[in-house]
């Protein structure tokens, strides 16, 4: 068995703390205390066992030991890893094809409640497939587009649609080595066709198909889910939120929407705001309704919204725990089934709400897009006639102001204005070297590591060289509890390049671009600064390195591999599902060699397992730097900036009157 760990080893995070405290207290398990309870299997956990027919399960832990069929280690993990991508890219893939039916029954007047609220976009996506869009009204051109987006799931021949939005280098890629998707659904299905007993055998042909498989999710699937949830409730741009358990509220009735679409939470929020809901909680006793989320659909709900975020993947149990949460609306992915059994200690009901996700004991109230608004009110009255039921709550008193909300629109809005909207100045930034380069600090939370510990870790060390984080998902909630998606509050902790250009600009050093299908904005922002000029002709020659410190799902695999696949750098924390165990097994690291150097041979972005957070800061300087030379830029030197900004205004005004007129305006002349 696994040692005990405190909570101050659980987590980072205060109110974690105190809710891992609580649980104790009561004798209630929680994520937490459970992984304590249950060491991993250290053979699975290499990607050593095969289970896929009734002749195993196959455990290869001698060498030269195959399956029984004869399969090879090599080909068994390389089989584990691709189906896990497999069902990473299915559930992305699926959030976006329930999207693109939602577009449609709105653009056919058939869903309630529901307006095209960012027509601009809908004109500039729907252009990009040459939809027409002049003198057209924008359901016309939604009916469209959604048609366009659906076929690309059941699409069997060509090229999935939105890969034409990658640099023109970088399908030329894919296409020279047989990985262009052509429909997601066709890769995801081969992906399990090539793993059946007896089909494909040859790792590294299974691994390329991983890559198609993964292009298909974020190059399709992920990126139709953002377009529309864009075109639907709005583009991002920055807005005031908060995040942490502190975001309950005693005196109201707490709904927390948690999972990933935000087709009901945007309804929620919408029935939230009724006067005669309002009117209905406070009959019952409560000053009014108070939402937030957890995992994704919290970001969903924040960045457009500004509705905070009880917290991230880790703190789904906590929230309960705090007694104060009437109702836990749940839709897809990142669900605990834990959470119906740690209910039942209070009051909190839990509702699902998907037709694909049921868990015994909880209430269903099943989502309808074509009747969401009176069902999101249906769900507000059963978590109010449950407020009275509420006993002893304990509600950390900690929360974080944010600023998230930076879609790709609106970085290219910030840096150049209206008229002039461009990454210029982040390339130019680049370039000089004022940012050293750009990291993506991404994903899940784990708690087999300290909640929260490695991405923050890991982003304060980026930032203080001088390198821009932009986050995701779960990471990017870590980083909002401690203060770094807050301008002012995270300055002090960043190089001094940066943080001229963090002060000129106006943002925060760290960039909230939203949940995890989001990471498709992080392709377009790395290819407009391509299209921008002077970082090369490809994503794999921009000084960018791509994290997911915590990971743990299998969406986690699809989006690292299909970063890989686009060119990038990509780092992951925790442990390797195809690690092997090379003291044990010569050679039983094979896949894991290839998913680096191989195909960084092939595309030009490697995907890498650095369980040591200094290790994986290193790695992320060194490629930087490395890819920095090979462009030809200047070499990363902190003493050539930070003298200009908001920083010398303060050292200026520390000085005596006549000392502050020299250095502003030159010696007096004699
Ligand atoms: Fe064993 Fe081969 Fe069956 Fe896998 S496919 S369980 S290696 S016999
Ligand atoms: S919710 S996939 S734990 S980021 Fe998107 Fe968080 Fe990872 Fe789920």
């Amino acid at each position: 068995m696994a040692k005990k760990r405190s909570p101050e080893e659980h987590s980072i995070d205060p109110a974690a703390q105190q809710m891992i405290i609580r649980a104790d207290q009561l004798g209630i398990s929680t994520a937490f205390s459970r992984a304590d309870d249950m060491a991993p299997c250290n053979i699975g956990s290499a990607g050593m066992c095969c289970k896929l027919c009734g002749m195993g399960p196959c455990r290869l832990t001698k060498d030269g030991q195959t399956g029984i069929c004869g399969a090879t280690l090599d080909t068994i993990q390389a089989r584990n890893l691709i189906r896990a991508i497999a069902a990473g890219a299915a559930a992305h893939s699926d959030h976006g094809r329930d999207m693109a039916f939602t577009l449609k029954a709105v653009a056919n007047g058939e869903a309630e409640g529901y307006v095209i609220r960012d027509v601009a976009k809908l004109r500039v996506v729907a252009a990009r497939y040459n939809i027409p869009i002049e003198g057209r009204a924008p359901e016309e051109i939604a009916n469209d587009l959604a048609d366009l987006y659906i076929a690309q799931f059941g699409q069997q021949r060509g090229e999935v649609a939105p890969a034409i939005r990658a640099p023109k280098k970088r399908q030329e890629v894919w296409r020279q080595h047989g990985v262009m998707p052509r429909g997601v659904d066709r890769e995801v299905v081969e992906s399990l066709h090539r793993t059946h007993i007896g089909d494909d055998q040859d790792p590294e042909h299974i691994l390329e198909h991983a890559i198609r498989t993964a292009l298909s999710d974020g190059w399709g699937g992920s990126m139709i889910a953002t377009d529309v949830s864009d075109i639907l409730f709005g583009t991002p741009a920055p807005v005031l939120g908060q995040a942490n358990l502190g975001v309950l509220k005693e005196d109201m009735v707490n709904v927390v929407v948690h999972g990933h679409e935000p087709t009901l939470s945007e309804m929620i929020v919408a029935a939230s705001q009724d006067p005669e809901i309002i009117e209905y909680a406070k009959a019952a006793g409560a000053n009014g309704i108070n939402l937030s989320g957890i995992c994704c659909t919290a970001n969903e709900i924040l960045m457009r919204q500004g509705i905070p975020a009880a917290g991230n993947f880790l703190q789904q149990e906590l929230a309960i725990l705090t007694g104060a949460v009437e109702a836990m609306v749940v839709d897809v992915q990142c669900i605990m089934q834990a959470l119906v059994e740690l209910a039942r200690n209070f009051h909190t009901e839990i509702i699902t709400t998907s037709a694909k996700v049921k868990l015994k004991g909880a209430t269903h109230i099943q989502f309808d897009e074509h009747k969401a608004l009176t069902i999101a009110k249906d769900i507000l009255r059963h978590a109010i006639d449950n407020y009275k039921n509420r006993g002893e709550t304990q509600i950390p008193d900690i929360r974080e102001d944010l600023v998230p909300g930076f879609s790709h629109e609106y970085i290219s809005y910030m840096l150049g204005g209206s008229y002039r909207a461009s990454f210029r100045p982040l390339n130019d930034a680049i370039m000089t070297g004022r940012i050293r380069g750009v990291a993506a600090v991404v994903g899940c939370n784990n708690p087999r590591s300290q909640h929260d510990y490695l991405h923050t870790h890991v982003t304060r060390e980026l930032l203080k060289q001088d390198v821009l984080v932009v986050e995701t998902g779960c990471g990017a909630i870590a980083s909002a509890k401690l203060g770094l998606l807050l301008g002012e509050a995270g300055l002090d902790q960043v190089g001094p390049g940066l943080r001229e250009i963090c002060e000129t600009v106006g943002i925060p050093p760290v960039l909230h671009m939203g949940s995890c299908v989001d990471n498709t904005r992080i392709l377009t922002v790395l290819t407009e600064m391509v299209e921008e000029g002077g970082l090369g002709d490809d994503i794999d020659q921009i000084p960018a390195v791509g994290l997911a410190p915590e990971w743990m799902s299998e969406k986690a695999l699809s989006i690292g591999t299909y970063c890989v696949a686009s060119g990038a750098y990509v780092i992951f924390g925790g442990s390797s599902p195809v690690s092997g165990m090379p003291d044990r097994v010569a050679d039983s690291d094979i896949v894991q060699r290839y998913i680096s150097e191989g195909w960084e041979k092939l595309y030009g972005g490697k995907l890498e397992f650095v369980a040591e957070p200094d290790e994986m800061i290193r790695l992320t300087l060194e490629h930087i730097d490395k890819k920095r030379a090979a462009l030809g830029l200047p070499e990363y030197d902190p003493n050539r900036f930070g003298r200009s900004g908001d920083a010398r205004m303060l050292a200026l005004e520390a000085l005596p009157l006549e000392e502050r007129q020299a250095a502003l305006y030159g010696a007096p002349n004699q």
